[in-house]
């Protein structure tokens, strides 16, 4: 089974770009997912190929048009026999993207993200044609390209074999709730910077002792809200097993 991904943008280049690299680069060329980016522009219902237009009620900002997108769906549904697609819009109003749903929605067989520009999309697209919302943080993006990708780049290396190394998939900051401890390689010294004697010592128990020090301290220091959600669950697991 193959993963297929659908793209509908006005950059369409954008994602394109950034679906010939590195790990999901390799899971594209692998068959692993499928890309298939729609430009709406193709979709545009004038001969000058407008997709925008001024708000209902007024204010600055164009909004999409629902024509274009909806012509797109019609296109991207007839090539796919009207099969079952679990449809995203990215937009600083969505959710927050999180690992846990990079984790489900990569069991999908099928996802359309649509990119927002502008000010936004006309609503009635929403209503009628969008499954789930998403935000990748806190910030204004020009476009929702980089945040499709975002979420196409968290997705696509959790797919069977897209990482050549499972283990480091798994090892992961956020599926336990922590930072990751800091690396080194060769050299162990390096313009008078020391590797920490105890990764050269051979010690697995100690090493990985102090790896989950490492962990837990970096947490409590960038994460505050990390480290109490980890806290908080270390105690109800202790509690469960105390009963
Ligand atoms: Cl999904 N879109 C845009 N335009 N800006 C964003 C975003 C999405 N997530 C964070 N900022």
């Amino acid at each position: 089974m193959s993963l297929k991904i659908d793209v509908i943008s006005t950059f369409p280049g954008i994602v394109e770009t950034f679906a010939e690299m590195g790990i999901v680069g390799r899971a594209f060329k692998l068959g692993l997912a499928k890309l298939k980016v729609w430009n709406l522009r193709d979709f545009a219902d004038d001969r000058f190929k407008h997709i925008d237009d001024d708000p209902y009620g007024g204010g600055p900002g164009m909004v999409i048009k629902p024509d274009p997108i909806f012509r797109t769906f019609d296109a991207l549904e007839a090539m796919n026999s009207n099969e079952p697609r679990h449809v995203i819009f990215l937009t600083p109003q969505g959710k927050p993207f999180q690992q846990d749903d990079a984790e489900r929605l990569s069991q999908q067989n099928h996802l359309v993200f649509l990119c927002g520009r502008y000010k936004g999309i006309d609503e009635r697209v929403r209503e009628a044609l969008v499954d789930e919302e998403f935000s990748i943080g806190d910030y204004v993006l020009s476009g929702g390209e980089l945040a499709a990708f975002v979420m196409i780049d968290a997705i696509v290396r959790l797919l069977p074999d897209a990482t050549s190394d499972g283990d480091s998939v798994i090892s992961d900051t956020f599926p336990f709730g922590l930072l990751d401890a800091p690396l080194y390689t060769r050299p162990a010294e390096y313009r008078g910077m020391q590797v920490p004697e105890i990764l050269l010592s051979g010690n697995h128990a100690e090493i990985e002792k102090w790896r989950l020090e490492q962990r837990l301290e970096r947490t409590r220091q960038r994460r505050k809200d990390l480290y109490k959600q980890y806290m908080r669950r270390l105690e109800d697991r202790e509690n469960e097993q105390g009963q």
